[in-house]
């Protein structure tokens, strides 16, 4: 299998960092064949007919397009997520996060797993194929906030946040208050992020190109997982590399 990644230091010094911070990024990490690959794989995605309701070919992408597919048991991918979450992972989804200009972006969000069980991690990998402005469907983050384990963060504007679910709140292990940051990444960059962070995406400026992005998430098992988004044929797939990653426990 071709390598993704190119060469990357991720020890115990940048595993504090994530643990610290909430999310972690390597910018520029997907080799440039997988930048291509991606693309296509993510162009691909886009080019499908959808059903808005279920927007099945976005949230089940992996299922829809084989290079996808290929990625969830992918070597270099697994050797990662195992340095955030230890041998014992399972895979929970695989979603494109394609933004074309004039995309609205996300609202401020947080999600669910093991909220009252920290040994349970769950973590998202994006991967940024061709990177992002802060202010052109740029990821916002709040370092600090995924120590609450908080799966029900929610806010229309980063006021609200900063007004809401953000008042008063301190890093828990610093006592600084809590504040928001506008991410900018280069092209190839892969993100890292702990599930209860909270996060949200400024819209893509009308006339700007597409926003190439999918994220693979994992987790260890223990606990049902809401955004395990998978058909049950998918499950029982035979997927090089994911055997034993697919079953919810
Ligand atoms: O589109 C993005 O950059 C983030 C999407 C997101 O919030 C998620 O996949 O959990
Ligand atoms: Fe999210």
């Amino acid at each position: 299998m071709d390598d993704i990644f190119k060469r990357y230091t991720f020890g115990a010094a940048e595993k504090a960092e994530l643990d610290h911070v909430g999310h972690y990024a390597l910018p520029g990490l997907l080799t440039e064949n997988a930048q291509a690959r991606l693309t296509e794989a993510l162009a691909h995605i886009l080019s499908l007919p959808r059903d808005d309701e279920a927007y099945l070919p976005s949230r089940f992408a992996a299922e829809f397009n084989e290079y996808l597919e290929g990625l969830i048991g992918h070597p270099q991918l697994l050797q990662l997520v195992r340095k955030v979450l230890g041998e014992e992972i399972r895979y929970d989804h695989c979603v494109a996060l394609n933004r074309p200009g004039g995309n609205a972006g996300s609202h401020w969000h947080s999600h669910e797993y093991g909220n009252d069980n920290p040994a349970l991690g769950f973590v998202r990998v994006f991967f940024y194929v061709n990177g992002f402005a802060a202010d052109d469907g740029g990821l916002k983050v709040v370092p600090g906030s995924h120590l609450y384990r908080d799966a029900g963060i929610s806010a229309g504007s980063d006021r609200e946040l900063e007004e809401g679910w953000m008042a008063g709140k301190v890093h828990l292990k610093t006592g600084k208050e809590l504040q928001i940051e506008e991410l900018s990444v280069p092209k190839g960059t892969v993100i890292l992020m702990w599930t209860h962070a909270a996060h949200g995406v400024n819209a893509r400026k009308e006339g700007s190109d597409t926003r190439w992005c999918v994220v693979y998430a994992y987790r260890n098992p223990g606990e049902e997982s809401r955004a395990r988004w998978m058909s049950k044929g998918f499950e029982q797939k035979q997927i090089v590399g994911a055997e034993g990653l697919m079953s919810l426990y």
